[in-house]
Order: structure tokens, then sequence, then C-alpha cells
């Protein structure tokens, strides 16, 4: 098991916890988030190749790509390894996610341990929205806020019982 924490924050007012849970190698991943002050709505979610914030979340670079591959949905089999789709914030209270991923993982030499979670101002249209940046970023727009994941605790608690 390998347990791995992000802890989100920008310059808009928009912070966060992520947890990321791994049984092993060929199990899928567990990321788990609450995030405060986003708007209503939809917000890209990716993870990004640099561990770096040295200037803000612009030092994250851009999403985490090992195969080069185009962007694409959590669901499409060709996709950045960083591509977790959208979180939908309900607008009033912390933004609840739980998302189970298959590709990005915690072990070995793709691992996403050391780079950035990001959560950004728009909605991610999955490589298909027909914009010039969707093959690229989604068209998701700014950096709302990111977090480098290190590992922490095993069975740590962050989000309380829910
Ligand atoms: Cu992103
Ligand atoms: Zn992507």
């Amino acid at each position: 098991m390998v347990t791995a924490v992000a802890i989100l924050k920008g310059d808009a007012g928009v912070s966060g916890v992520v947890m990321l849970t791994q049984e092993n190698e060929s199990s899928a991943i567990k990321i788990q988030a609450e995030i405060e002050g986003l708007a209503a709505g939809k917000h890209g979610f990716h993870i990004h190749e640099f561990g770096d914030t040295t200037n803000g979340c612009t030092s994250a670079g851009p999403h985490f790509n090992p195969h080069g591959h185009s962007h694409g949905a959590p669901s499409d089999t060709k996709r950045h390894l960083g591509d977790l789709g959208n979180v939908v914030a309900p607008g009033s209270g912390a933004t609840i996610v739980d998302i189970t991923d298959s590709q990005a993982t915690l072990f070995g030499p793709y691992s996403v341990i050391g780079r950035t979670i990001v959560v950004h101002a728009d909605e991610d249209d999955l490589g298909k929205g027909g914009h010039e940046l969707s093959a690229t970023t989604g068209n998701a727009g700014g950096r709302m806020a990111c977090g480098v994941i290190g590992i922490t605790q095993e069975g740590k608690e962050f989000f309380g019982s829910r």
C-alpha cells in the first residue's frame, strides 16, 4: 500500500486536500479530495509533470504525459497519464472528489509521486471541444490551485468518515 497527499493552494482563495492510495502495482489508484472555494460547475483536474511550484502552479508544467499521447478523458485508453477529467463543484460547501483511475499510479517508473495536482478555472473538454487547446489541456483555463504529491503515512485519515 502506498498513501500520498497533495495540499492544494492558490492565489484565488481555492484550497484543498487530495489523498491518493493504491494497494499494489496492479490495483487501481483511489484519489479522494475535498476542495474549498471553487465556483459552481465543472473544473479540470489533472496531474502535471513537474513537482515544482517556484512560480506558482505555472511551474508544474504540462499534463504528465510520459507516453506522448494527446489529451483525453479518464476513460480513454490513449490519454495523458495525468488526465483525471473534471471535478464538479456544488457552489456552496466543499467539492467532494472520489476517483478510481486505472492509469495513474504510485508505483514504478511512471509514478505520480513528486508531480503536481492542479485544479482549473474552467471545464476540461476531455479533448473533444474542437478548441486549439483541446488536444493539450482540454482548454480548462487558469490554474486555480495546485499541490505537489508526496508520500504520507499509511492509514492517515484526512477527511474523517465519509
Ligand atoms: Cu491541469
Ligand atoms: Zn491532459
